[in-house]
């Protein structure tokens, strides 16, 4: 998925109140509580303690993953973690050495945060929002199907402007019709939105395979007000092998009812029904479920507004024995995931929106719901709202 400015960014605590309810779990001693260096051993949420300081952090990182893509550990990944160690620090960062002590954070970022402490913002991340490749990197690998070397290619060709896109963009259909509908699909989209399309899709699969259980996840699970994409998990409970080719039929009904334009699958898979992917996949790899991408037409009369809303829509669907590991995956954040396949590793285990497997023999571990799959990890269960380990 493309690195996307968020807009619900937050602040920090501003009452003593609100300070004292996001402490009500941390251990109020004088020494600062320990954090832990991986996501999933931590709280997440949104705000966090620090957020005005993971906010201007957020542009340097998102200006590195623009620049170096999400693969590259020294200079992207390396950098996320470190903010993400800042997300999951449950108290108020008000010395540099405070900073230093904690997992992950390196000397330079250490100075930026020393620069904050002093000034209230970081310089660098006030340039980095004033400079034009900024803003065009950000609006090109927004556009599926562009990745971030592509969108420095293309800024390197001297795409500046909508029009110069137009004529520079890879002919390449998915990437197309993206841009067709691009205003429609650069808004957020509320969270009594991601409501009514999920009802939409729940009554076309009524008419298909009754019994469907849908999830919303990603950013709307994890509370977020407004979300790029709606991430839908369909299975049928109790019912493995019901679900096999259901998405076929789906997707080619939405097609024929007009609820996806002609042009409006992105890409499609039946890797889960086939059970051709064996293997599980690290956190910026798509996994082995059925999916459909698609460019979904919310119709006038659902939202209550004077036209239809083209909104990106995720459909994915698994077998019931893997719904708790399929939420769990999708419902990220992107760091948590990342993190949460490490700490799977380190238990010589794989964990996967597919499935979780033990390393050396690849035999599947079974965890119906979200809870065993906390569980079969041995890790506490943490709450969605509190995944957020992703500015
Ligand atoms: P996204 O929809 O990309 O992200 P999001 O829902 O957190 O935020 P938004 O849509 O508002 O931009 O993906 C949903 C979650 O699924 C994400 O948080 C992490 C997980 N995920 C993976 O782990 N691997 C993947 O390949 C994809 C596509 C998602
Ligand atoms: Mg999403």
């Amino acid at each position: 998925m493309p690195v996307a400015m968020k807009d619900d960014r937050s602040r920090q605590p501003s009452t003593q109140s609100e300070l004292a309810m996001r402490t009500q779990d941390t251990e109020a001693t004088e020494q600062e509580p320990t954090v832990a260096s991986l996501a999933c051993h931590r709280k997440s949420p949104r705000p966090c303690f620090n957020q005005t300081l993971v906010d201007e952090l957020a542009v340097i990182r998102q200006w590195r993953f623009l620049q170096f893509g999400t693969h590259d550990e020294t200079n992207s990944i390396g950098y996320a973690t470190a903010v993400s160690v800042i997300i999951g620090t449950p108290f108020l960062i008000e010395t540099a050495e405070q900073a230093k002590k904690l997992p992950k954070i390196g000397e330079k970022i250490v100075v930026k945060i020393a620069e904050f402490l002093e000034k209230g913002y970081i310089q660098e991340s006030r340039d980095i929002l004033k400079t034009e490749k900024f803003r065009v990197l950000s609006l090109l690998s927004s556009v599926h199907g562009i990745g971030w070397k592509a969108a420095n290619d293309l800024y390197n060709e001297g795409a500046r402007t909508l029009d110069d896109l137009r004529e520079l963009l890879p002919h390449r259909p998915s990437t197309l019709s993206y841009f067709k509908y691009l205003d429609d699909l650069s808004e957020k989209i509320p969270r009594e939105e991601v409501d009514s399309i999920v009802k939409w899709i729940q009554h076309q699969l009524d008419k298909i395979q009754p019994g469907a259980r849908l999830e919303a996840c990603g950013g709307y699970r994890r509370g977020k007000s407004h979300s790029n994409d709606v991430d839908i998990i369909i299975t049928w409970p109790h019912q493995d092998g019901l679900e096999r080719g259901v998405l076929d039929k789906l997707v080619e009904r939405l097609l024929r009812k007009r609820l996806v334009p002609n042009d409006g699958v992105l890409y499609h898979t039946m890797a889960g029904s086939e059970r051709t992917i064996k293997d599980n996949r690290p956190a910026d790899r798509l996994d082995a479920l059925d999916k459909a991408l698609v460019i979904f037409r919310l119709p006038a009369e659902a939202n209550k507004r004077s036209k239809d809303k083209f909104r990106r829509v995720d459909l994915i669907v698994t077998r019931w024995p893997d719904f708790g590991c399929a939420v769990v995956g999708w419902t990220g954040s992107t760091q948590f995931e990342r993190d949460l396949r490490r700490h799977a590793h380190r238990l010589n285990m794989k964990f996967d929106s597919g499935g979780i497997r033990e390393r050396d023999t690849d035999r599947p571990i079974e965890a119906l719901t979200e809870q065993d799959v906390f569980r079969v990890l041995q890790l506490p269960y943490i709450d969605p709202k509190l995944r957020n380990a992703d500015p």
